[in-house]
């Protein structure tokens, strides 16, 4: 390399920002901070990932320097086909990381990575040689679902709310029917989610699987609950995200307040279409008689 190019780098080199004060690094660490004090995210449960603008990253971090490459696989070393997400990269949480722990290190419990046909390129993070989440094949095969749907998809969040899990014991697992419960637990709801919410069965998590059927349910619902572990939710933005799934959550506790007493009131489908009527929400179909 000649001096020039030499310079040039040096110069890149000198006007590379923190990565620590990057919006997209303090915003997940403010989001996953509320998250574990809710009560959603015990030891290590939970999970992450964010699509990072590739000219945004380059502020921060050196593109050309890949810390080291792992497998793409969750907990079994299986891979599985990321074709459309090649080159493209995200925040994600460590592997066996405790949310608690994330504000304060954010640099050994979260990791920049980008997608490569053979593996994980490491940008930075994971500083005690961790790796991405176990959940790594869900999140990836949502955000391929959910980009096919809304190309301006960039952020997948998987958490462990505490009624949201109660009420997955104790009413039907059906789609249609576990929706209209949440729609009418609180009047917002029908607006916030008019998608409604996927229910899955329990299935093994950490599998390609569980990613393959998560990933179906997303193409028509940004919010796919797993019975009796927890709920994937998908969305532009960490805020957008993390008030759809604090919004189910909400439904469900007023589900878990109420279910054992007499229901004297309710919201009635006419009123729920009365909301969708007003607020001009694409409401699924198939809930409303
Ligand atoms: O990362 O929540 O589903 C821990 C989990 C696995
Ligand atoms: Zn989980």
């Amino acid at each position: 390399m000649g001096l020039v190019d030499d310079l040039k780098k040096a110069g890149k080199t000198l006007l590379r920002k923190d990565v620590l004060q990057a919006p997209f690094v303090q915003e997940v660490c403010k989001t996953i901070s509320n998250m574990y004090r809710l009560g959603w995210d015990e030891r290590n449960g939970g999970n992450i990932s964010c699509l990072l603008d590739e000219k945004e990253v380059a502020d921060y971090l050196d593109l050309n320097n890949v810390i080291r490459t792992f497998p793409l696989a969750g907990v079994y070393e299986n891979a599985f086909d990321v074709t459309p997400l090649l080159g493209k990269i995200f925040l994600v949480t460590g592997t066996g990381k405790y949310f608690k722990n994330v504000e304060d290190d954010p640099e050994t419990n979260l990791g920049i990575v980008r997608i490569a046909q053979n593996g994980v390129e490491l940008l930075w993070g994971y500083k005690d040689g961790g790796r991405t989440t176990s959940e790594l094949p869900a999140h990836l095969m949502c955000h391929m679902a959910r980009l096919k749907v809304d190309p301006e998809n960039r952020v997948v969040m998987h958490t462990h709310p505490t009624n949201l899990l109660a009420m997955t014991y104790v009413h039907k697992l059906d789609t249609n029917k576990f929706t209209h419960t949440l729609w009418q637990m609180s009047t917002e709801c029908i607006v916030v989610f008019p998608d409604g919410v996927e229910v899955l069965p329990w299935m093994l998590c950490g599998t390609n699987e569980i990613g393959v059927a998560t990933a179906e349910k997303m193409q028509s619902a940004r919010v796919v609950v797993w019975a009796m572990h927890g709920i994937y939710g998908a969305g532009k933005t960490l805020d957008e995200t993390f008030g759809l799934i604090e919004t189910v959550e909400k439904a469900s506790q007023i589900y878990m307040l109420t279910a054992h007493l007499p229901r004297v009131n309710t919201i009635t489908d006419k009123q729920l279409k009365q909301l969708v009527e007003l607020f001009k929400v694409d409401v699924r179909k198939g809930i409303l008689s």
